[in-house]
Formats: C-alpha cells, structure tokens, sequence
C-alpha cells in the first residue's frame, strides 16, 4: 500500500524568481513581485512553490552560485520580505520549497576567500585543492560549462575543483566539518517554516577518492570528462541519510533530489520510503529522446515519454513516488521541443496537460509553461544571458561560424525558459515598468495570464479545470494506473482505478489523425481538448472519461 504524505497530493509550481514578476522597476523580478501572484496560484490550483535559489550571490549562474547561505539576494529583496512571503504562501494553504546548493558554493563565499588566503586554515579542507604534477590540470575532468572543471590559484600552486561554473567551486563533501555547516543551514531554514527542499545536484556530492581520472570511451559518450567518479559516489547514500536524520527529519521536511543521470534502480535507492533518504527525485532520462542530447534540435516523440512513463508507472513500486515534470529552468520549453508549428501549439499545450495532471506521481508546474509558453525568438549572442549557453556559444564560435554555433546553442539554451513571466499584452508583458534582465519577443501580445484568464477556452483554464478535478478525485492520485493498447503507436490509453472511481485517459501522441479506442465508448466524458467529440482522435486530442 502507498502511505499517504502531503507531498503526494500537491501539485507543485516552480518559480524562477529573476524573471516571474518585478515590483520596484530593476527589471528584475524580486519576492515582493511573488507575493503580488500568490492570488493567482491559488486561484490555478497549486499548492506548493519551489523557489529556485534566492540566497545572496554575484549570479554568475543566476543565483546557483552562493555566497551567504543566511542572506537574501540583494536584487530580490529582504530577509523580511522572505519572511512576509513565507507567511503569505502559508496563510493560504500553501507549502514553500527552497532550493538547496551544496554540491558548490560561489568563489565568493567566505569558506573559499579564506582557503585561498590562508592555507592554514580548516576552510581550505571545505574544498577539493590539489597539486598538479605538471602545468596541467590534476585531471581531465571537464566542466558542464565548458573547459575543464578546474581553477589555478596561483598563490598556492594549487587547482580547484568546479564541476560547473569557474565560479561555483565544489565542497568537500568527505570533510565532516562541511556537512555539520550544512546540517545547520538546512536547519536554520527549517526552524523558520520552510516545508523543504529540492537539492541541487545532489548525487554528485560524493567523489571517488583521489578524484580518478575520467575513463575515455565514457567521456566521449557522456560529452564530460569524470561523470562516472561523481555522479552517484561511494558515500552518497551515507550522506543522504545523515541530512536527513540530521536535519530534515527533526522537522518532518520534504525532500526532492535533482539526481542527473541516476535510472530507476538508482532512483529506488534513493527515495523508497524505508531508505529514510530523499522523498523523491527528479531523473532526467525522459527530457531527450534516446541519441539526442538537449542542443540538438530534432523533434521530440512522444511515443519515448508514454514508454518512459509506463516503465516508471508499473515498475517504480509502491515504496516510491515519482516526480512528473517536462519543464524547469534548465531546459527549452517543451511544446516548441515536440512540435514548433503554431497550430497545433494549443492542444499540444493541452495535451501535455492531461498527461501531467492525470498520472501517478507529483506533477512540477514550470512557470509559464500553464500557459502555452514556447521557446523564444532571441535574435544574437548578445541576448543570451545564461552561462551555459554564453560559454558553449564561445566554445563553438572556435571551430564554426557565429550563425552555426548561435542556432546549435538556441537549440538547447537554458534561456528560452528564463524570460520574462507573459502577464499581460503590456509592456514588457507586464513584467517590470523597467528594462528587462533578459529579452523576451512579441509571444506575449496574444499569449499572457491576462488574455487567458478570460477566456474559458484557454490553456490556463485547461489546467486549472485539470488540477481542481485532479484534487477532488483522489483515483487520480493514489489510484493504480494500468495502460491498454501499448503497443499501437501514437496512442496512449490508461486507466486509473480508485476504490470508488475509475477513470480513463486516451490521448494522440501526434499531429495525424487515429483511429479512437473502442473501449471509451460507454464512459462519461469529463474533459478534452477539443469542443466537439468526433469519430476519430485528432491532432494531439486528449480525453479525460470516468468509467
Ligand atoms: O542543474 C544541473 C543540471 O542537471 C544541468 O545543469 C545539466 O547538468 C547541465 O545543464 C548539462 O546538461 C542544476 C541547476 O538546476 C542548474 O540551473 C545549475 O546551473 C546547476 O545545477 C549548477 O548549480
Ligand atoms: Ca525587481
């Protein structure tokens, strides 16, 4: 049987802060900008928010980079403005996430400045320093950024390790003194009210010991040098079990591990209920298709995720609970990744809808994406803002020309999910009176929250009509889930069977028309979308029935 938990009935909205609403005119979006939206989460649904990182931090990865772990981002506000944004969230029944960085911590922070001004100090230890035989790196590890994942400090003779950014250097994870610091965070954050955590990278916390060299066939495969000697290290689960006996479960908070590149098997340890671990993961095998990797630009089946998510639905177990998600800050939006032509954009966005909403796990809203955001029209390199891409791009521009290495980065880039929230067809799309942080284009003029809050029709209130049905039929949630026909390419049926309900879902995984099962012909139908039944289903049609 499956133990009822809060975190099993919610869905969650995750908000990138630097870009969902400005209050004060910088351009950038701040907390006081999320209060002013609470009412419209509410009203969409969600009840629980993940805040990506809003601690202090010079944003060299927009916030993923931190320098003071107890101190709110000078762009984005107050510690009293997180403390009014905490009781807002909760005093309507909402629950508040925060994200968790401590696989690295900015070059700034004050544990780093000390290592590298005083060798002498316990703070050096907080890192991953060592000595190079020759001129070159200890390693050949390279970075997600791009170059190799190490820095030279001159002063010391030394290299440090950063799996990310030149500026996010990775803890020392095996130093007992970096995990009781971080214990106490997580704790300090806990005794003010916050309901949990998502953890940033957390698998790769624990590296192979001595930081082996990257095996060849694997760094070519994987496109990064060294993956296989962190990515799921040989004390990550005693670490996991001492945040959470430590630090989390005194507080009954939630956790969810962003866990690149673990499968299920890894996933099963690292979440069933008994492991006493983390509640949940986020894997990321269904975002590309089997021989894609994210800057490739090729269309997106959706016949891999029905496979993806039937594996994980029947093979997962009961001692586990999935996460369902297609978008965050970290990937292009998914509509423009399945499907790029504008007329089918509104049942695709309705479609990925009803798969989200209607299967057995916790569904991760990304912000915009209720309302049909699809990638954006940057138009050059200056317009990218993300590292990631910035860096690729500088990478690529060696061997290709500009315009080859701009397209292959847009392709992939981070950025098309960080523009600007789409409010209203004003200014800026109602985001900030001031210059935006990032571009957007002219998508917002006829794609906004405003526009679609009126129009009953819309994509906006496809979710919301899917969340409120969701939470009123618990089948959806605890019920079983059982796919028919799984065979028959581009259909995707499933029941999902309560004690006193059943319902069943029959979708087309394309832009043709297919043939409908014959089993939905009794059923009631409760939601589709499209207005009109027909004898066949559509492009992209998706059906909600009780049985
Ligand atoms: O993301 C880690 C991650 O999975 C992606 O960055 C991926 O590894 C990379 O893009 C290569 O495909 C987390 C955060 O979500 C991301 O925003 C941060 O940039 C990163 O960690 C470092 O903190
Ligand atoms: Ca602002």
């Amino acid at each position: 049987g499956i133990e009822p938990k809060w975190w099993k009935e919610v869905v969650f909205y995750q908000i990138y802060p630097r870009s969902f609403m400005d209050s004060n005119g910088d351009g950038i979006g701040d907390l006081k900008g999320i209060i002013s939206k609470l009412d419209y989460l509410k009203e969409l649904g969600v009840d629980a928010i993940w805040l990506s990182p809003i601690y202090d931090s010079p944003n060299d990865d927009n916030g993923y980079d931190i320098r003071d772990y107890y101190a709110i981002m000078g762009e984005f506000g107050t510690m009293e403005d997180f403390d009014r944004l905490l009781e807002e969230v909760h005093n309507r029944g909402m629950k508040l996430i925060m994200d968790l960085v401590v696989n690295h911590t900015s070059d700034e922070h004050p544990w780093f400045q000390e290592a590298i001004k005083n060798p002498g100090s316990k703070y050096k230890e907080y890192y991953l320093f060592q000595k190079s035989k020759d001129k070159n790196p200890p390693n050949n590890w390279t970075s997600f950024f791009s170059g190799p994942a190490w820095n030279y400090y001159k002063e010391l003779d030394e290299w440090a390790l950063h799996l990310f950014s030149k500026k996010q250097m990775d803890l020392n994870w095996d130093n007992e003194n970096v995990r009781k610091d971080i214990q106490q965070m997580i704790s300090w954050w806990l005794s003010k009210g916050v309901d949990g955590f998502r953890l940033d990278v957390i698998n790769y916390i624990s590296k192979r010991e001595g930081l082996p060299w990257g095996n060849k066939t694997v760094g070519e495969l994987m496109g990064y040098y060294g993956i296989e000697n962190y990515y799921y290290g040989p004390n990550l689960h005693k670490y996991l079990k001492e945040i959470r006996s430590e630090a989390f479960e005194p507080f009954k908070a939630f956790s969810v591990g962003e866990t690149p590149g673990v499968g299920m098997e890894m996933s099963k340890l690292l979440t069933a209920d008994y492991r006493q671990e983390l509640d949940m993961v986020f894997s990321f095998d269904h975002l590309e298709t089997p021989g894609h990797v994210r800057f490739n630009d090729y269309e997106y089946d959706l016949n891999y995720l029905k496979e993806y998510f039937i594996h994980w639905m029947e093979d997962y177990g009961d001692a586990c609970w999935m996460s369902l998600f297609y978008e965050n800050h970290d990937n292009p939006r998914m509509i423009s990744k399945v499907n790029k032509n504008p007329a089918y954009r509104k049942p695709l966005a309705k479609l990925l809808a009803m798969i989200q909403l209607t299967l057995k796990g916790t569904p991760f809203i990304f912000q915009g994406q209720e309302i049909g955001s699809v990638n954006k029209a940057f138009q050059s390199a200056t317009d990218l803002r993300d590292v990631e891409s910035i860096n690729l791009y500088k990478e690529l521009i060696e061997k290709s020309s500009a315009e080859d290495a701009f397209r292959e980065v847009l392709s992939g880039s981070r950025d098309h999910a960080r523009t600007p929230m789409q409010w209203s067809d004003k200014k800026n799309a109602g985001f900030t009176e001031g210059i935006p942080w990032i571009v957007t284009d002219e998508d917002y003029k006829q794609w906004n929250v405003e526009k679609q809050l009126e129009n009953e029709d819309s994509v906006l209130n496809f979710y919301r009509q899917l969340i409120q049905f969701r939470k009123e039929h618990k089948a959806l949630i605890y019920g079983s889930f059982e796919a028919v026909n799984k065979k028959r390419k581009d259909s995707f049926t499933y029941y999902r069977r309560g004690e006193k309900e059943e319902f069943y879902v029959e979708c087309n995984l394309s832009s043709n028309t297919i043939k409908r099962n014959t089993l939905a012909s009794g059923y009631e139908l409760i939601l589709s979308n499209y207005s009109e039944p027909a004898k066949d289903l559509r492009p992209y049609e998706a059906n909600l029935y009780k049985v």
